[in-house]
């Protein structure tokens, strides 16, 4: 039976196990991404296993989520971060010239390589053929350190592509349908690999929005196959060369499959305040808007913001509505400027970001109180805008300048004919991406060869191995959903302390409760417990780093999202598995015991533990992990065990 896409690629890079649903396997890792809120964790977690030089073929810094520098505290994570792309060997990518999954789909992706990245919008360049996993931070050390990376197998969907976009429907409202149908935890497990004759007719950039914004649906990765579109959008990049053919044997077979009649793909928005809250725009049709912003990440590229450019045109914006342009690259913004469109957007009343994260995470342009906020964006999760209770709906750039227009939600081809000469944008790429380079510092010229610590860069902490008594309090008792934002939030006040984890654990889970972090402090240990999905969201290290320096000893959730159940075993906090009615009974306050021998029996493979509530009641909590899983858990995370393991400092490499 011939292989799928995703698998071919495994394939050619496994180095540990077998290709079957839910085995642990282990890949060889080509390319590796970090930015800057993750980046710092990663060098010092490098730093602290004693490498000396990157491994990988290519290691690139990006410097995208605190480009402002508001503070001096961000401005020394990138010194840090360039002294230690230099150091190490990497590429390291200036604050200012963009968003790191851009501008890496610029310069560096390429088809049938894998990629690992401390984000969880890695997988962006599968639009390309590249297989690019979002991971923490401590997993991107040693994947650059050249050790393997591993993860569970996923199941591959095929989402099976027919028939064409009609004129205003776009390759956002592709994944928005596709989340509208899975949610937000439809994807945990699995690879979602487009085919079909209907994707030829979508362009890269196109696709790289579906595979960037699959990352909503819980996925480890989505790819598409390569062709004439791919190999076109390389020449246009100049770089042609890293064309290879690829897509899936013509019998390989899936464990699922979705289809997707493209012409019938409407223009869609996803509702406050959860990317899968997906209706059509038609239904929320008059709703008043305050903001809209065009950038990310998903939708922050050249292409994205040209059709928003084109329907602004000779037109000026509604004036209750305040729009902004943020570019995802520097690249964007240099070519929209050469071009004259940013002109145009700004006679229109637009006003332009420098290319950054920024606001996606609440850092600039934060919604007025009581205010809508359209956004291209990937996520609208509550409070990211950087208000409590916003209202920020998702949406592709053409629904996002009508909203700009109408000053309130309007199906676009509704626009068009009230307007009579508003015509559909569709797809136009440049002849040539040409952008300068000057933002770029290549390995082989580096600026540092020394590490730059100002006084923000703080210890990598550790905690000692397990032992067999785990024992104290519920600290939380949280519901479904839980997202990474929730535990350590991004916004600016924040987001300057992920190199200092004693002050960032200070805001541990206070979107929460306020007095989480000082109650965990006080407490000799404790544990949480949480719903479905706990941790979904960011590939963000610091949400399970932050609970461990305040002594959270286990998570007890009905189930865990990808990455930061990860995270979990790599800071040694253990990843219970609850059933509903356990987690119904559980109360905030309640003592928990684990009865079993927690660190033997944890070593010795045991799934099930016995908890002990309040003295009063038992449960059971399961424990899933690979051998692997349970010895880095038992060493007290990875760090300890990586260094155990290789003796000499160095993680095991990927050829053993
Ligand atoms: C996000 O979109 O949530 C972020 C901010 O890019 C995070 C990374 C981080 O928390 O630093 C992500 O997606 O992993
Ligand atoms: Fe940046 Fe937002 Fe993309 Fe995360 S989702 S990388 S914060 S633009």
């Amino acid at each position: 039976m011939g292989q799928t896409l995703t698998e071919q690629i495994l394939a050619d890079h496994l180095v540990e196990g077998e290709l079957e649903p839910g085995e642990e396997i282990g890949i060889e890792i080509d390319q590796v991404l970090a930015q800057d809120t993750t980046g710092t964790m990663v060098w010092l977690q490098f730093e602290a296993l004693e490498l000396d030089e990157v491994q990988t073929e290519l290691a690139a810094q990006y410097c995208d989520h605190q480009t402002y520098q508001f503070d001096f505290k961000n401005t020394d994570d990138h010194r840090f971060l360039r002294s230690a792309a230099g150091t190490f060997g990497a590429y390291f990518s200036r604050p200012g010239n963009g968003i790191c999954h851009q501008v890496h789909k610029e310069r560096f992706a390429e088809p049938g390589k894998t990629m690992l990245g401390a984000d969880s919008h890695t997988p962006t360049p599968g639009g390309l053929g590249e297989l690019a996993i979002g991971a923490g931070g401590l997993d991107i050390s040693v994947a650059m350190g050249g050790g393997a990376y591993y993860l569970e197998m996923p199941e591959i969907v095929n989402v099976h592509l027919e028939g064409e976009l009609p004129p205003w429907s776009t390759a956002k409202d592709v994944i928005l349908e596709l989340l509208r149908r899975l949610s937000v935890k439809g994807g945990v497990g699995k690879v979602f690999e487009y085919t079909g004759p209907g994707v030829e007719t979508l362009t890269v950039p196109e696709r790289t929005t579906i595979t960037n914004m699959g990352t909503e649906l819980g996925a480890t990765t989505s790819i598409f196959p390569t062709d004439d579109h791919t190999r076109d959008f390389l020449r246009r990049l100049g770089r042609e060369d890293a064309y290879i053919e690829l897509g899936p044997a013509e019998d390989a077979t899936y464990d699922e499959e979705q289809v997707i009649d493209l012409s019938e793909i409407e223009p869609l928005v996803a509702c406050p305040s959860m990317p899968d809250n997906v209706v059509p725009v038609s239904e929320v049709a008059g709703t008043e808007v305050d903001q809209v912003i065009i950038g990310s990440c998903t939708n922050g590229a050249y292409e994205d913001i040209l059709p928003a450019a084109k329907m602004l045109e000779g037109r000026e914006i509604n004036k209750t509505t305040e729009m902004i342009v943020a570019p995802g690259s520097k690249q964007a913004s240099e070519m929209l400027a050469r071009h004259g469109w940013t002109a145009e957007l700004m006679a229109a009343g637009v006003n332009f970001s420098e290319a950054t994260c920024g606001a996606c995470i609440g850092i600039g342009h934060v919604p007025a109180s009581d205010s809508v906020s359209v956004r291209t964006f990937n996520r609208n999760f509550e409070g990211r805008s950087g208000i409590e209770d916003d209202a920020v709906y998702l949406s592709s750039p053409e629904v996002a300048a009508a909203a700009a227009i109408a000053g309130e939600l309007v199906d676009p081809r509704d626009l068009a004919t009230d307007l009579g000469d508003l015509e559909a944008p569709g797809v136009e790429l440049p002849d040539e991406y040409d952008g300068s380079t000057a933002d770029i510092i290549p390995p082989e010229d580096p600026v540092d060869d020394d590490l730059v610590k100002g006084p923000n860069i703080g210890e990598v902490p550790l905690r000692g191995s397990l032992d067999n008594d785990l024992a104290g309090p519920v600290l939380l008792k949280m519901r479904d959903n839980i997202t990474t934002d929730h535990i350590i939030p991004a916004t600016s006040d924040i987001l300057m302390y992920r190199s200092n984890i004693e002050k960032l654990s200070e805001f541990t889970l206070s979107r929460v409760d306020e007095t989480f972090a000082e109650r965990a402090m006080k407490s000799d240990g404790g544990v949480l417990v949480a719903g479905e999905n706990y941790g979904q969201g960011s590939s963000r290290e610091h949400a399970a780093l932050c609970p461990m320096y305040l002594g959270v000893e286990a998570v007890l959730a009905q189930s865990f999202a990808r990455i930061h159940r990860a995270n979990l075993f790599n800071f040694g906090i253990v990843p219970f598995a609850v059933d509903e009615s356990a987690y119904e009974a559980i109360e905030q306050g309640d003592d928990i015991e684990v009865v079993d021998d927690l660190a033997d029996g944890i070593r010795s493979g045991q799934r099930e533990f016995t908890i002990r509530v309040d003295d009063d009641w038992e449960t059971t909590a399961v424990l899933n992990a690979s051998e692997r899983e349970r010895e880095i858990l038992a060493a007290g995370g990875k760090l300890a065990h990586t260094k155990q393991l290789a003796g000499d400092g160095s993680p095991a490499p990927a050829d053993d």
